[in-house]
């Protein structure tokens, strides 16, 4: 259940935040979080929050979740020493009144504030190769302020969260309940999954055969995810920091390819928009290359490849929750999961046609 506006009023009390609420708005975007934007003022000057309910079907321990960011944003401040404008290149959180960085609700709910960075862009589709250099540059830069970050101190926020086989079998659990008879309206995306499996599991079973390093990455780097510069001369910070764990380097090229070359938004249905943008994927992997200066020959080797591979996860994450009958990410119409596996589909087949393109271009 949404909670109401007077139930996050009183919610907001409990947060070190000076000055009056003026004003609180629930945000729509997101898929998996309940999240709110407010405004205070103090002596005279507006400030604002943004505050979230951590969704537990999808995150089980809000608390080990809070301790990463907190860990993982200090650590990313330290790196930024120097910067006059630090507040916007890392997001910071803020305690309860007791010191806390959660907040547990009446009902069980757990909520969490960060400032919010305000005078920025965000973009659910790259428009240009300039902006499309920062995003992979964005990209790189987080990797690398985390280069040296003990992931053994992270908690797995979500085990396995990339790793193909778990979603393939989760996928094949949701085929043999077909609880909500979807089954037979999928037919031919399934057909297309099961010619795609074991291409599919080629990064899973690179890291999980010890051929592909574990570092500590984002795993959720699509391209709205990325704040930029009101002037469009930076991408200054990569906001959601929920999964950030132990994972490969090319869960976030992935991600950053499948969002960042897509011609067409995410949940479009008119898959006729749906293309991969030669141009724009070759400015992301330079963007990204200048500061990813770390890559094992095999990571290199797999770059393209990652674009590809991420696009097919989350195909079949969104088909699977469509069979489930929506139970995981949030969706705004009947359909909603199924076209949004539709478009990581018809994207993944306009990589195969233009591959060659591709890979010369990297
Ligand atoms: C979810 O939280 P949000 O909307 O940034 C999902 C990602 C998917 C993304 C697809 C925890 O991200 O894995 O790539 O939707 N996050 C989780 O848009 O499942
Ligand atoms: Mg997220």
């Amino acid at each position: 259940m949404r909670p109401t506006q007077s139930m996050v009023r009183e919610i907001l009390t409990h947060f070190a935040i000076d000055g009056e609420l003026l004003s609180l708005k629930l945000h729509t975007e997101g898929h998996i979080n309940t999240t709110f934007f407010s405004t205070f003022e103090y002596e005279g000057i507006p400030y604002r929050y943004t505050h979230q309910r951590i969704n537990t079907e999808a995150f089980k321990d809000p608390v080990a979740l809070m301790k990463n960011i907190c860990a993982v944003t200090g650590h990313i401040r330290s790196k930024l020493e120097g910067y006059s404008d630090i507040d916007r290149r890392v997001l910071t959180v803020v305690l309860t009144k007791s010191g806390e960085p959660l907040f547990k609700d009446s009902q069980g709910g757990y909520w969490r504030t960060y400032r919010y960075i305000d005078h920025v862009h965000t973009y659910n589709t790259i428009e240009n190769e300039e902006q499309a250099y920062l995003f992979g540059e964005a990209v790189g830069t987080f990797q690398l302020q985390l280069a040296d970050f003990d992931g053994s101190s992270l908690s797995d926020t979500i085990p396995r969260f990339h790793d193909m086989r778990l979603r393939y079998e989760q996928l094949f659990l949701a085929i043999r309940t077909n609880y909500h008879g979807r089954l037979a309206a999928v037919s031919d995306e399934l057909a297309f999954f099961e010619e795609n499996k074991r291409r599919g599991c080629v990064l899973s079973d690179a890291l999980s055969e010890g051929r592909l390093p574990l570092r500590v990455t984002h795993n959720d780097t699509k391209v709205n995810n990325v704040l930029f510069s009101l002037d469009g001369s930076e991408a200054l910070c990569i906001i959601d920091l929920d999964t950030v764990m132990p994972g490969s380097s090319l869960f976030d090229t992935g991600d950053m390819i499948r969002t960042g070359s897509n011609t067409a938004e995410e949940d479009t249905t008119d898959l006729d928009r749906v293309d991969c943008a030669v141009e724009i994927h070759r400015a992301l992997l330079s963007g990204y290359r200048s500061n990813a200066t770390f890559l094992t020959t095999l990571e290199e080797e797999l770059l393209v490849e990652s674009g590809r591979t991420i696009t097919q996860i989350m195909a079949v994450r969104f088909l699977t929750d469509y069979l489930n009958g929506d139970v995981y990410y949030h969706t705004e119409r009947e359909d909603h999961n199924r076209d949004r596996a539709r478009t990581q589909i018809a994207l993944m087949k306009a990589m195969d046609k233009r591959w060659t393109e591709l890979i010369k271009g990297a």
